[in-house]
């Protein structure tokens, strides 16, 4: 018998007399921790089962992490859906000349620290702040929002913009990334987000993504972010023209850019939805295709320490399994103060989850709910920990939780 289960699975693999050479290949890479090729990575996509991928990206799952599952509790704040960009997978922008449409909202700095103040009396760690881009949200008014932030409540942690407003708006106030990010840092941001990077490779950012910045000025101000000793996440908008290889390609990327820095904390894969925008027609994909990019995301990118599924985007159920194909971390108690995805027809219309759903979600599936600031350092161990309303549930939660 193997040490342990994870192993097990690994081995049973490879006494599979049917499997082929380049995937008994890739299972041995892995167990001796060696990186996998951009071709072998394709390969994987094109030819490895969901159970395949699923053994592999658990086995380093739970070697990097056992069953310890994360989730922060946060809340967003959209200054404003409006935008001066055009993407077309975007349900949530409304263009500058749709302003007086009745979904679209711009708040003002004022009603942006009252959304914060309203979280006074509750133990949030995080706040994490993205939107459209618009020419008054500029570089001053944003030092000064994060300053305001920071004096009311310095503990809480900045997670804030991404490069497409970065850029957009140290052009417009004519600094460099360097000087940019650093006066970013100095006025309270603690980290980056991880959106805007979409599909880095310029044959499919042209086609969505045509205005905002490029795959590589996305990457240069993670680059002089991380170079500051600050800490940033990444993602990839996957499941709509991108072909396999373009997914690799953006994986490639980001594992070389984390090679040079180290920067990068968590990877976030976000599925593509198709409701209310211009890419309506394109059909979205499966649970399975799904869960298999999760796998083969976990198993490319060895460098990033995390995974996380984006539960109110793929819902509940999606991210419980998504636990078992090779994700950590399943995001936050967001308390319905995101409309990104409502908006773009995700499962949750109202995402909003307690503490206790959060942690009984983990444990339902035999994981440990772990809830961590941005940082990943560890607040509090809720395996153990019974809420008063579950006692009657005690029965149903007692799944073997090691
Ligand atoms: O960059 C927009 C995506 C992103 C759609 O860092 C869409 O912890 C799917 O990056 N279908 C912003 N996705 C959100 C984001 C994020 C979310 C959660 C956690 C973190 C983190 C970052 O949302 C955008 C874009 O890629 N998006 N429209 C859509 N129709
Ligand atoms: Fe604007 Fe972001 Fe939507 Fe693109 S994805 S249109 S940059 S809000």
């Amino acid at each position: 018998m193997f040490a342990t289960d994870h192993t097990y699975a690994m081995e049973t693999l490879l006494r599979d007399p049917q499997l082929p050479a380049e995937l008994r290949q890739i299972v041995e890479q892995v167990l001796t921790d060696q990186r996998i090729s951009p071709a072998q990575g394709l390969l994987l996509y094109e030819q490895a089962s969901l159970a395949f991928v699923g053994t592999l990206a658990n086995y380093i799952r739970e070697k990097q992490h056992g069953h310890r599952t994360y989730f922060n509790r946060n809340f967003h704040i959209e200054p404003t859906n409006l935008c001066v960009y055009d993407c077309k997978f975007c349900s949530y922008s409304r263009l500058i000349k749709q302003r007086n449409d009745p979904s679209a909202w711009q708040y003002t700095m004022e009603e942006m620290l009252d959304i914060v103040k309203s979280y006074d009396d509750q133990p949030v760690t995080e706040v994490h702040i993205v939107g459209g881009v618009l020419p008054q949200y500029d570089l001053q008014f944003y030092l000064e929002f994060f300053r305001r932030i920071k004096s009311h409540r310095p503990a809480l942690h900045i997670k804030a913009l991404t490069p497409v407003e970065y850029h957009y708006i140290f052009k417009k106030a004519k600094v460099s990334y360097e000087e940019g990010m650093r006066l970013v840092a100095e006025a309270g941001c603690d980290s980056l987000p991880g959106g805007g990077a979409e599909i880095f490779h310029p044959e499919i950012r042209q086609q969505i993504a045509a205005d905002k910045c490029t795959g590589e000025q996305w990457l240069r101000i993670h680059e002089i972010w991380h170079n500051l000793g600050r800490r940033s996440n990444a993602t990839m908008l996957y499941g709509h023209i991108e072909r396999f290889e373009h997914r690799i390609d953006h994986m490639e990327q980001l594992r070389q850019l984390q090679d040079k820095t180290g920067g990068f904390q968590t990877f976030i894969p976000l599925k593509f939805r198709n409701h209310d925008n211009q890419m309506s027609h394109i059909a979205e994909s499966t649970p399975v295709e799904d869960l298999r990019n999760y796998a083969i995301a976990r198993i490319y990118l060895d460098n990033f320490d995390h995974i996380k599924a984006y539960w109110p985007m793929i819902g509940r159920e999606v991210a419980q399994m998504a636990l078992a194909f090779g994700v950590d971390d399943i995001d936050g108690t967001i308390d319905d103060t995101t409309k990104i995805y409502s908006m773009a027809g995700a499962e949750e219309q109202s995402p909003a989850l307690s503490t206790r759903e959060l942690a009984n979600l983990i444990k339902a599936v035999g994981r440990r709910p772990i809830e961590r600031d941005t940082l990943y350092n560890i607040i509090q161990d809720y395996t153990d920990h019974v809420f008063p309303e579950d006692e009657v549930f005690k029965g149903y939660l007692a799944l073997p939780v090691v």
